[in-house]
């Protein structure tokens, strides 16, 4: 086993690090910035190191002081946790050139990802079933274009290779206006990304979105833990999670939750990964790959018992998977709220000074979050503040559980999401469950 990791992160994800590395009896490393002394984690860290001023491109992105701050603390391994340098392969290859572990995938699998048009003939080629489109980039000859589109069928989308989790993306309805949306496209995706290369899906109207979390070894085995539904989000930022995702059997998990270990196995995937979904009819489309741990990766610990995080330090170690197929079972059901300090009103992200902190508790309740009373949320980094996980035997009752928890959560001094949450939990469309991911927006007038 690995005996010393750099968490290469802040806030909740680098606590939740940090605690399955002392469970595992690994040492610690907490990088921060200037703004992030008071970190949990950090105080809690066998050994802290500086990284750099406030700015997350000077500190958290700063490949050379991360790796030095490897170098002097003698680390054997970097976890970079969600965000940041998670998905950079550049850094992954830096990090191993300079003779540590990346706890994650290869640098070429990161990089055949990162390029969605890569991603998905790679996915195809491994019986993954994608969106019908242009199965390759977009070239010159309008004439194609246009064939091509009408051979998908209107409306369909262009899609940047560069971007992902909803940036550069434009939906076209008809002909007319095809060709003045990609070039438009290809602008943003050059002043973004640096690659202007484009590719075109059919557009899917009302779909939700669904995801398999996977976890596969150096030794060839490759396993899925289930499905997630994040379909409840606001402008690309997922709201709530959950697990299983409703409507769901046991049969269609397993179909294509083989598919997706099958293609892990069959591009050598290392580590834990997330298979993004469309689902619409019936039908599952893959959009993109996520090669890191997600946010909302302790659902799919609740109703698995899997420690993801555990899994992932072994899987870096070289162990073999601690499971097979078969001793996955899904238990019960589990809801996650993300808690932001933002305004619930106009979503205004509201750092600040935390007064009093009491967080909820009782059966089935766990809190992933680095807050605590006299705490400074810094106004550098991402609003997320903590989540608040829920599980049950059922959905009705990981519902009630989130609903009791929710009211109990005490964050003051500053503004929460939690009234949004609330309000969400009380929706009785959502109590039904299978929103499509358009839902929320709608609800909230957007
Ligand atoms: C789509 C789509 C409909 N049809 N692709 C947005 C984020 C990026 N990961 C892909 N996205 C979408 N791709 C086709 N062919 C609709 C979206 C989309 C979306 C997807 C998942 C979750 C929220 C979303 C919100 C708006 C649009």
């Amino acid at each position: 086993m690995i005996n010393k990791i750099v968490i290469a992160n802040r806030g909740e994800i680098a606590l939740r690090i940090l605690r399955a590395c002392k469970e595992l009896g690994i040492h610690t490393v907490a990088v921060h910035s200037d703004a992030d002394r008071d970190l949990k984690h950090v105080r809690l860290a066998d050994e802290s190191v500086c990284i750099g001023p406030a700015p997350s491109a000077e500190s958290y992105l700063n490949v050379p002081a991360l790796i030095s701050a490897a170098e002097v603390t003698s680390a054997e391994a970097i976890h970079p946790g969600y965000g940041f340098l998670s998905e950079n392969a550049d850094f992954a290859e830096r990090v191993e050139n300079s003779g540590f572990i990346f706890i994650g995938p290869r640098p070429e699998t990161i990089r055949q990802m990162g390029d969605k048009i890569t991603a998905i003939e790679a996915m195809k080629a491994a019986g993954v079933p994608c969106v019908p489109g242009s199965d390759g980039p977009l070239d010159h000859d309008n004439e194609r274009t246009l064939r091509l589109a009408q051979r998908i069928g209107y409306p369909v989308i262009i899609k940047a290779a560069g971007g992902g989790g909803g940036r550069g993306m434009r939906v076209v309805y008809s002909e007319a206006t095809l060709l003045s949306a990609i070039a438009l496209t290809k602008a943003e995706a050059k002043n973004a990304f640096g690659n202007d290369t484009l590719y075109m899906e059919k557009f899917l109207e009302n779909p939700r979105h669904i995801e398999f979390q996977v976890l596969a070894d150096t030794h060839g085995n490759a396993i899925h833990l289930g499905e997630r539904d994040c379909s409840m989000q606001r402008r690309h930022q997922k709201v709530v999670e959950e697990a299983p995702a409703p409507g769901i059997d046991a049969e269609t998990r397993a179909r294509m939750g083989e598919v997706c270990a099958a293609a892990c196995r069959r591009i050598g995937y290392r580590g834990a990964g997330t298979f993004e979904f469309l689902y619409e009819n019936g039908e599952f489309y893959f959009i993109e790959m996520n090669t890191r741990v997600q946010v909302e990766h302790p659902v799919t610990e609740m109703i698995t018992g899997v420690d993801i995080v555990r899994e992932q330090i072994r899987i870096a170690s070289g162990l073999p998977l601690a499971y097979r197929q078969e001793d996955i079972g899904i238990d019960g059901h589990a809801i996650e709220c993300r808690i932001n300090a933002e305004d619930p009103d106009n979503f205004m992200p509201c750092p600040g000074t935390l007064k009093s902190v009491h967080f909820a508790g009782g059966p089935g309740i766990r809190i992933d979050s680095h807050i605590y009373s006299g705490y400074k949320v810094p106004p550098h980094y991402d609003s997320m503040i903590g989540k608040l996980i829920a599980h049950g035997d059922t959905r009705e009752s990981a519902l009630a559980r989130m609903r009791t928890a929710l009211g109990e959560m005490v964050i003051d001094g500053i503004k929460t999401n939690i009234p949004l949450q609330q309000d969400i939990l009380r929706d009785s469309t959502f109590a039904e469950g299978g929103m499509n991911i358009h839902y929320l927006e709608k609800k909230l007038g957007l």
